[in-house]
């Protein structure tokens, strides 16, 4: 090995945000959420210009390449519409059968998955939290806590996100503070 054969990594993973010339940032603001929420009273009253999530995602190859890999890093902001904890929009993969590695990295919340049957479950995300999300699970991630919650993903560059069916559909359970307890209705 000599110096030409040394290289930089061609992305960063610092301050819970990737950079790099592959890296795309998105975001996410309470107008894009437009019907994810049951109360829809509480959603007209709050700000509709307000960031809820943001991502930024790290795809080295062309998007729909079989065999690669993307990652990206979620920030959730802490709150509620009504009773209903903040969230993402949630998705099943276009490839149907395509897994994820999700992982929880700052604050706490429940990452909801839901199968083909409708049947619904949730698991409690921490730092340090590793779900596997098999094919064919839908998945969203609620901030069921009062700071920000961070949490990284890897999935294969040919999964692709139908979030279609989820907003025709939604999720057949809603996670609710009830009581100060997050409780799947
Ligand atoms: C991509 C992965 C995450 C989500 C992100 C936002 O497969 O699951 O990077 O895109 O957490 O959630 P959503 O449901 O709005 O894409
Ligand atoms: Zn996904």
């Amino acid at each position: 090995m000599n110096g030409s054969d040394i290289f930089f990594p061609k992305a960063i993973f610092t301050n819970h945000s990737l950079s790099g010339e592959k890296v795309i940032k998105s975001t996410r603001i309470l107008a894009e959420l437009e019907g994810v929420f049951q109360d829809q009273k509480a959603f007209d009253l709050l700000d509709k210009q307000q960031v809820i999530y943001y991502v930024s995602s790290y795809m080295p190859v062309p998007e729909n390449t079989t065999g690669g890999l993307f990652m990206g890093i979620t920030t959730l902001y802490p709150g509620k519409v009504g009773n209903e904890y903040f969230m993402t929009k949630g998705h099943f993969h276009a490839t149907t059968d395509r897994a994820e590695f999700y992982w929880g990295v700052e604050g706490e919340g429940m990452l909801i998955l839901m199968d083909a049957e409708r049947n619904v479950w949730v698991e409690r995300m921490f730092p340090g939290s590793l779900h596997y999300i098999p094919g064919k699970i839908a998945h969203r991630v609620a901030n069921t806590g009062h700071q920000k919650l961070v949490f990284a993903a890897s999935w294969p560059s040919d999964a692709g996100h139908d979030y279609e069916t989820i907003a025709a559909n939604g999720f057949a359970r809603r996670l609710v503070d009830i009581n100060g307890i997050p409780t799947l209705s």
